[in-house]
């Protein structure tokens, strides 16, 4: 990645996805850009930036499209044009988050859900879109209850749903010009966005017994994961979601030993 520079949208603090990926980006000689959300978040988003050596970190809500524009605008006028994107980022209400689907989704939560999570990835790759000159790889990160029913991710389901079919769409209209765009499918993992889940012992239990690798999702997978498709190791490869969950979504039903262990009995 040396030579190479990019934008990361996502970062809220150590445990973030988009810091796992931003750090094996710069361990391979990247240099990179970031955006936080919000000031709360500058305090911890600031440090961790200054330790990659970013000369960028500029505050960026997706659902302000001033925001978008100074940020879009910041980078451009430091680096003129960017080789990759890194979008992280997901929010519904926690309200929608829980209990019946069909019940509790009101159109306001659907919208929130859709908006944050979904159009704020064709927001951005357009805009990125607009200072890779060169080609480039952009990748947005999704999760399994896009394609299968997961207790309480809900509306966050259908969201990713659109997620992923914005991919294929960014990705056959940006491919012409040499821009790869994928999506990862990562399987859970302990962030600050997996923690407000009310049943997040019983899925990570669940997970790593469900899981052809009988163990949960390590962030090195899913860093090593953006490194090969944001690199020229990735060449020819988009419009593609990439599972990186040790195995849990090539499996239809857990051995029965797993099961068990997973539900506390014998
Ligand atoms: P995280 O909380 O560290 O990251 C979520 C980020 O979204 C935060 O940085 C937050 O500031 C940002 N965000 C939310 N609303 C925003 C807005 N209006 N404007 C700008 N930024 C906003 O949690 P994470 O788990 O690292 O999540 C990152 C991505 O990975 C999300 O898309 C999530 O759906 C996805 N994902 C997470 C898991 C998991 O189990 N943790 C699994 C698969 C996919
Ligand atoms: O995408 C996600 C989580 C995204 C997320 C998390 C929150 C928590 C706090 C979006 N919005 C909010 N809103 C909040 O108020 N994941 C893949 C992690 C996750 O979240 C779940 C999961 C998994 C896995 C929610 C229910 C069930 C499983």
């Amino acid at each position: 990645m040396k030579g190479k520079r990019g934008l990361v949208m996502g970062v809220a603090n150590k445990n973030s996805i988009a810091w796992a990926i931003a750090q094996q980006l710069h361990a391979q000689g990247a240099e990179l850009a970031f955006t936080f959300q919000g000031e709360a978040l500058e305090r911890r988003v600031r440090p961790l930036a200054e330790s990659v050596g970013s000369e960028i970190i500029v505050p960026c809500d997706v659902t302000d499209d001033a925001s978008m524009d100074a940020c879009f605008a910041a980078v451009k006028e430091k680096w003129g044009k960017i080789d990759f994107l890194v979008h992280s980022i997901a929010f519904a209400g926690k309200e929608q988050l829980e209990g019946s689907f069909v019940d509790n989704t009101t159109r306001d939560g659907f919208l929130s859900a859709m908006n944050i999570s979904a159009y704020s990835f064709v927001d951005a790759a357009r805009r990125a879109s607009q200072i890779m000159s060169e080609g480039g790889s952009m990748i947005t990160m999704t999760y399994l209850g896009s394609e299968r029913v997961i207790p309480n991710y809900n509306v966050m389901g259908v969201a990713k749903a659109a997620l992923e079919a914005s991919t294929r769409y960014i990705a056959a209209d940006l491919g012409p010009r040499g821009i790869r765009v994928n999506a990862i499918s990562a399987g859970p993992i302990k962030t600050l966005a997996a923690a407000g889940i009310g049943s997040g012992r019983h899925m990570f239990r669940f997970n790593k017994a469900t899981a052809a690798m009988q163990d949960n999702t390590d962030l090195e997978g899913v860093a090593g994961a953006a490194l090969y498709l944001l690199s020229s190791l990735g060449t020819s490869c988009t419009g593609e979601t990439h599972h990186v969950d040790g195995g849990f979504h090539a499996i239809g039903m857990p051995q029965e030993k797993a099961l068990k262990e997973s539900l506390g009995i014998e």
